[in-house]
């Protein structure tokens, strides 16, 4: 077994046992998108968990497992060839340090926008002169996945009873929409055994500054959710489903009846662990402001942003840090 020196375990989070990632929490909320009543399930779990599970989610296994195996390819290369892809700067491959503002973790990353002109030219050291296969894997994916999304949009606004329905969608549907699309691998860590029951962490506590993110990972578990009373529970992982997060935006959208969901993943000791994530975005000069329609006579608790600005200043926090709060109407 391969030992890490402890210094080296030193810069990575632990965090303390008091969840196990291998006691499975059985209530995450389970959606099947084929059934007529999911849009009331669906705005149910946003109030509830931000947080849940889909099903017959219309989304081609082909295209779920194409993706895998060429991140898996990707991960498995040297490290020295996959930094030719590198450094995130935001886009490229990044390997434990997450963001520009010191925040680790057991976990490598590849990053991308979806930006239907965005430039595959770092990859072609990596992936031979034309990464046309990969591009060609991420394209088919996030084109069926942003489907998805838009549709469970459409329903939440139905949900909501707000018109059109199309509300939230045409945010992600807008040519100019700012989403990402990560692909990650943490590896095995064969030494948390020598942690004293804590955890090292894969990918630091956070919420998602977009509105909706897509989360589809392999069968090992890591991935936990932070319920409203702070503690953490572990979800299992299912390499068939979809897992789909409330992001900060939609919490504002909403002003604040949905919310945005804390969530971290740790590191396994002997799994390593994939996931794919597409995070839909606005176009960067949308304002984000709670629906008129939504509000009731209520005052908005947050004060009026552009995506732009929310962004630039996420770019400046850290991870766990709580973005919203310096929106947020006193
Ligand atoms: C969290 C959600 C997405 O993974 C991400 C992350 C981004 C990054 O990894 O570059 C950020 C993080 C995320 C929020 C705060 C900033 C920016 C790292 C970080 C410390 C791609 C995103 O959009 O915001």
């Amino acid at each position: 077994m391969v030992v890490l020196p402890t210094q080296a375990m030193e810069q990575f989070s632990l965090v303390k046992n008091s969840c196990k990632a291998t006691t499975l929490f059985p209530g995450i909320p389970l959606i099947d998108l084929s059934k007529p009543d999911s849009k009331h399930l669906l705005v149910k779990a946003c109030e509830e968990f931000g947080f849940f599970k889909v099903i017959n989610h219309g989304v081609p296994t082909e295209f779920i497992s194409k993706l895998e195996s060429e991140a898996i390819k990707f991960f498995s290369l040297p490290l020295s060839e996959k930094e030719k892809a590198g450094p995130p700067d935001p886009f490229g491959y990044g390997n434990k340090m997450i963001g520009p503002n010191g925040d680790v973790g057991w976990v490598e990353y590849i990053l991308l926008t979806t930006n239907p002109g965005f430039n595959y030219q770092k990859f072609e050291s990596v992936f031979g002169v034309t990464p046309e296969k990969f591009q060609g894997a991420v394209n088919d994916y996030i084109s069926a996945v942003k489907k998805m999304a838009c549709s469970i949009l459409e329903q939440l606004a139905e949900g909501l009873n707000i018109q059109p329905k199309t509300v939230f969608s045409k945010l992600l549907m807008d040519e100019q929409s700012d989403s990402v699309f990560r692909l990650n691998h943490y590896p095995p860590c064969p030494d948390l055994q020598e942690l004293h029951g804590r955890n090292l962490i894969g990918f630091g506590e956070h919420t998602d500054p977009q509105i909706i993110s897509v989360l589809r990972s392999n069968n090992t578990s890591g991935l936990q959710i932070a319920l409203k009373d702070g503690s953490w529970i572990s979800v299992p992982p299912d390499q068939n489903s979809f897992f789909i997060n409330v992001g900060d935006s939609m919490q504002v959208l909403t002003n604040g009846r949905f919310k945005s969901v804390r969530h971290r993943v740790l590191a396994n000791s002997s799994k390593s662990r994939v996931s794919m994530i597409y995070f839909g975005g606005p176009p960067l000069s949308e304002k984000i402001a709670p629906l008129p329609s939504l509000m009731e006579g209520e005052d908005s608790l947050y004060k009026e942003f552009t995506w732009f600005e929310y962004k630039k200043s996420a770019y400046k926090s850290r991870l766990a840090d709580n973005r919203l709060g310096l929106f947020e109407k006193i």
